[in-house]
C-alpha cells in the first residue's frame, strides 16, 4: 500500500455531522487529508440489531508514528463522546487505522493492516474507491481483488452525502 488509510464510521445521532467533525479534528491533530472515498450507508456488520452506519475512507499524510496516530485517533473518539461499551456495538464515531503504508504491525494495542479488512464489505468498498490497485502487504491481493473475493453479503448503498472539507 502506498499511504495511510483510515476508516470512519458512525451509527448514532447525526451521523454525517459526526464524520465531518472527526475529519476536522483529525486534520487539527497532525493529519493532512489527501483523498476520501464516497460516503456509504452500510448495514451493521457483527451485531445486526443496530442502526445502519455511515462509513467513509480517508487517505492521510502524517509525520505521526503508527502508535502516535492510534493515540490521536483515540483522542478524537474520546473528545466526541465515544463510549466503549460493546464490541461491534453502536457508536457516535469509530476511527480505525486500515493501512500504514506497507507496514505490518502486531503490538498489543495496534494491528495493521486492520485484521477485519478481508471480511468486511463496508471496509473494502471504501478501499476500492480510494486505491483499487494497491496491494495488501501481507495477503498480496489488491483492494479490488479482496472485494471480489469477500464473502460478506451485507448490504450497502451509495449516498449523496458530501464531507464538507477541502483536500490538502
Ligand atoms: N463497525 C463495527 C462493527 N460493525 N458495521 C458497519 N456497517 N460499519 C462499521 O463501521 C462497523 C460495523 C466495529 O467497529
Ligand atoms: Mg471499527
Ligand atoms: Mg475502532
Amino acid at each position: 500500500m502506498n499511504g495511510i488509510y483510515l476508516l470512519l464510521g458512525s451509527n448514532i445521532e447525526d451521523r454525517m455531522r459526526a464524520l465531518n467533525t472527526a475529519v476536522s479534528k483529525l486534520q487539527a491533530s497532525g493529519m493532512q487529508l489527501i483523498d476520501h472515498s464516497a460516503v456509504y450507508e452500510t448495514a451493521p456488520w457483527g451485531i445486526l440489531d443496530q442502526n445502519w452506519f455511515l462509513n467513509v475512507g480517508l487517505k492521510v499524510e502524517t509525520s505521526l508514528s503508527s502508535h502516535d496516530l492510534l493515540l490521536a485517533c483515540q483522542k478524537v473518539e474520546t473528545q466526541m463522546g465515544r463510549e466503549r461499551k460493546l464490541k461491534w456495538g453502536p457508536r457516535i464515531i469509530d476511527i480505525d487505522i486500515l493501512y500504514y503504508g506497507n507496514q505490518i504491525i502486531d503490538s498489543g494495542s495496534l494491528k495493521v493492516p486492520h485484521p477485519g479488512i478481508p471480511d468486511r464489505k463496508f471496509t473494502l468498498i471504501l478501499l476500492n474507491d480510494l486505491a483499487p490497485d494497491e496491494t495488501h502487504p501481507a495477503l498480496g491481493l489488491t483492494q479490488s481483488q479482496l472485494l471480489e473475493h469477500c464473502e460478506d453479503q451485507s448490504e450497502y448503498l451509495p449516498t449523496k452525502y458530501q464531507l464538507d472539507i477541502d483536500l490538502a
